[in-house]
Parts: C-alpha cells; sequence; structure tokens
C-alpha cells in the first residue's frame, strides 16, 4: 500500500498557495530595514519574533517542537516506526542587511507546507519527518555562515571560538544567544551536537540565487555538489596623518594597502583558470574614515569560493602572498590575515538525487542536475547525513538584494518535489 498511496499522492496532493504567499509577505515584516528589504540578524527582536512565528506554524502544523542551546528548531512529525532515523528538510530565516524576503524563506516555510500537502493527501510517514530551522545561516553578526548547522554537524572549534567571540558592537555571542532566551544554563555548547547517521536523510529546497533555472525554463534544479566556501580577514596599519600636509612620498597608507590586495583578490581569481573560482571583498572599512585623514587602519574580508578545492586553497595562498608584498612595498603593518573558514565542498547523494528526479517527473516537472554556488545549511548536515537540494527558480537570479523574486507557482512546484521526495525517503 505504500506505493499506492506514492502513486495516488501525485494526483492529490496540492499547496495552500494563498497561506503561503501571505506567510512569506508576513514573515518579511519581521525586518529591520523597511520593504521590500528584509534584515533580519540572529539573535535580535526581529529574529525572535520570526522564530515565534514558525514555531506558531510548526504547532498548527501537528509538529512537535523542541530548539537546542543555540536555537536550531525542530518540528517532528512522528512515524509510525519512530524507532527509525527521521528523514529532515529545513532552511533558515535569518537575512543579510538589505536583502529579499525568499532566501532560505522558502525552505522553512515550504518545509512545513510540504508536510501540510502530505497530511491532507491521507500520507503517513514511517520514518518521522522533521522540519529544522537553521540557527543564523548567514555570517553577518558572528563572522561565521552556518553557525547553527556547523554545531549540529560536530564543530568543537566552532564550540570553542564561540565562548570569546563578539559582533561589531562587543556583545559577545553568549549574551546575545541569552538576550534571546537561549544557551542559558551553560557555554558548553556539545549538547547541540548531532551524531553522524542521526537522519536518514536531508533535503533543502532553496531558490537557485542564480540565473540559471529562470534562463533555461526548467521548474525544478537537483544539486549534485555545493561549492567550497571560505572566508578571510585582513587588517592594515600605517601611520595615518593630515591628508593636506603629509607629503605622498612619506605615506603609508592602509587604505591604498586594502584597495590593491581588493584588485589583487580579482587577478587571482580571475587568473584561476576556471570560471567556476570566485572572488569578493563585501567589506572594506578604513579608520578614521575622515576625508582629510590618511587612513591609519583598514579592515577587509573577503569571501572566495570555488566547486574545486584545491583550485579554491591556491587562490587563497596567493591572497596570503599578495598581503605579505603589498604591506612591504607599501610600508604598512599586516596586523591580520585570519582564514575564518574553509570549507570543502559537499556531494549529495545519489539515492537522494534519484527520489528528487523520479518525484519531478511524477508531477511532469522539468528539471535538470546542477551545482550550488552558494552554500548552505545542506553543506554541514551533509556532514552527518545523506543530503539532497531542491532549487526554484528566482528571478534573474537575484538573491541577497531586495529585488529577490520568486513566483508562487514556482514555490510551490518546489514544494511538490519537496514533499514527494519525503514521501519516498520516509518510507524506505
Ligand atoms: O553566502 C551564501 O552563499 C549563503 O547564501 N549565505
Ligand atoms: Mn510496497
Ligand atoms: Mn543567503
Ligand atoms: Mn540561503
Amino acid at each position: 500500500e505504500s506505493h499506492s498511496c506514492i502513486s495516488n499522492s501525485v494526483s492529490s496532493i496540492s499547496v495552500e498557495t494563498e497561506s503561503l504567499q501571505q506567510q512569506i509577505d508576513e514573515l518579511s515584516t519581521f525586518s529591520d530595514t523597511p520593504a521590500p528589504s528584509v534584515t533580519r540578524i540572529l539573535y535580535s527582536e526581529k529574529d525572535v519574533l520570526a522564530r515565534r512565528y514558525i514555531k506558531n506554524l510548526m504547532g498548527l502544523s501537528g509538529l512537535s517542537v523542541r530548539e537546542d542551546a543555540v536555537g536550531n528548531i525542530f518540528g517532528r512529525w512522528e512515524g509510525y516506526e519512530p524507532e527509525l532515523t527521521a528523514v529532515a528538510t529545513g532552511s533558515h530565516i535569518d537575512a543579510i542587511p538589505y536583502s529579499g524576503k525568499y532566501d532560505g524563506v522558502v525552505g522553512v516555510l515550504g518545509a512545513i507546507e510540504s508536510l501540510n500537502v502530505l497530511r491532507r493527501s491521507g500520507f503517513k510517514p514511517k520514518r518521522s519527518l522533521e522540519v529544522i530551522l537553521f540557527t543564523s545561516e548567514e555570517p553577518t553578526r558572528f563572522g561565521i555562515g552556518c553557525l547553527g548547522s556547523r554545531l549540529l554537524a560536530g564543530s568543537e572549534a566552532l564550540a570553542k571560538a564561540l565562548k570569546n567571540t563578539v559582533d561589531g558592537q562587543n556583545t559577545s555571542f553568549f549574551d546575545a544567544a541569552r538576550s534571546a532566551s537561549y544557551a542559558k544554563d551553560h557555554e558548553d555548547l556539545s549538547s547541540v551536537f548531532l551524531k553522524k547517521g542521526s537522519y536518514s536523510a536531508f533535503v533543502e529546497l532553496h531558490i537557485e540565487q542564480g540565473p540559471i533555472l529562470e534562463e533555461e525554463g526548467i521548474s525544478i534544479g537537483i544539486v549534485t555538489a555545493i561549492a567550497a566556501p571560505a572566508s578571510i580577514k585582513v587588517d592594515f596599519e600605517g601611520n595615518g596623518g593630515h591628508a593636506g600636509a603629509v607629503l605622498m612620498p612619506k605615506r603609508n597608507d592602509a587604505g591604498l594597502a586594502a584597495a590593491e590586495l581588493a584588485l589583487a583578490v580579482e587577478k587571482h581569481v580571475k587568473d584561476s583558470g576556471s570560471i567556476d573560482t570566485v572572488g569578493t571583498v563585501g567589506i572594506l572599512e578604513l579608520h578614521p574614515g575622515a576625508i582629510n585623514s590618511i587612513p591609519s587602519k583598514s579592515h577587509l574580508e573577503i569571501d572566495t569560493r570555488d566547486i574545486d578545492e584545491k583550485r579554491r586553497n591556491i587562490v587563497i595562498e596567493k591572497i596570503h602572498q599578495s598581503a605579505i608584498t603589498i604591506a612591504k612595498n607599501r610600508e604598512v603593518r599586516l596586523s591580520e590575515f585570519k582564514i575564518i573558514n574553509q570549507d570543502p565542498p559537499a556531494l549529495s547523494e545519489e539515492s537522494i538525487i534519484k527520489a528528487m528526479e523520479v518525484a519531478s517527473q511524477e508531477l511532469n516537472l522539468t528539471h535538470k542536475l546542477m551545482i550550488s554556488r552558494a552554500y548552505h545549511d545542506s553543506l554541514f548536515m551533509a556532514r552527518i547525513s545523506p543530503m539532497g537540494m531542491i532549487f526554484i527558480p528566482c528571478y534573474k537570479g537575484y538573491s541577497h538584494k531586495p529585488e529577490e523574486y520568486a513566483s508562487i507557482e514556482d514555490i510551490a512546484n518546489g514544494v511538490k518535489v519537496l514533499a514527494l521526495t519525503l514521501t519516498k525517503l520516509s518510507l524506505v
């Protein structure tokens, strides 16, 4: 009867698109910047409101809700063989400054709706199904991406580092967590770690954050691999001084050192020999930041990624060499060159790729295999569980900006593929 319930479920599954769109719109109002932008930073008051909103939706869907010490939230639909490892799906709801309302959100609200779709179709899960809201996928507040999923994947290094991590306002990670009513009784985060094999499968629904699906008119992206991300923090220091009085030969301008390094990043990335290597200097701060004062300090943060880990690491090496050479030539001090993260890529599990392909075929949806150039919580869940990702098209591939958009039809397609994929993985 399990096969029959899958086959007739294709015809009987339907997504409640109005309420899903309404939820996306409502969630986007929990923001520190005006619409259409969304800014929702980890443990901020808006983040706490958004978390409450999601927990309420999980409750309304009959899921049992639990939260861990850093605020990863789990909504569980118990299966009829609860002793088997569960199948999980989920994503994030934190949003970088002035971004959009679909990144991450589609994979949380869509996951809850996919369980509603299954419940409404009369499906009974054998393996329990869990929706996970990962704490802080974005690096905005504490400089490290996928903070929640890295800890779930058992990162001792991160658990240790968080003990003396502060944000830009000098608030410690634990003070921020406690202000959102997490990490109350202890600073030992090993309680967050999940053992390898805790889930039989993890699948994340996400907007593509790239233009391919929309350009090629394809409804579903089936992710085969997630690119390898890395981030570096660099500080230069010089003597600074009066913009009028100090003549050029006497200067050691920390701002120009940063500018030269930013251009060196672009050069090394373009010279990598592959279009798949990318590099970005998204943060470049000058101190004291006065028009008539020669920058005495500069701080830049570099994001570089590639689907080939070795090629990416060669770029990091070259960036480091450039920083040292620039400092020497300009007689400034390279006071910090810190690699924050240098992660390997992740491969999706063959059996989950297969399940997503079959689900797309059953739904008559065009689909294609592709890589994810953005990182996701799936990159870390892949360390403790077989992983898969479903992409849906987004407008011109825009993301991390207010123009980010995905149509409710495309979102509904993603929710249906997720729902059918979950049935297959749950009945294994
Ligand atoms: O930056 C990323 O790739 C992710 O969207 N945070
Ligand atoms: Mn059967
Ligand atoms: Mn993002
Ligand atoms: Mn995301």
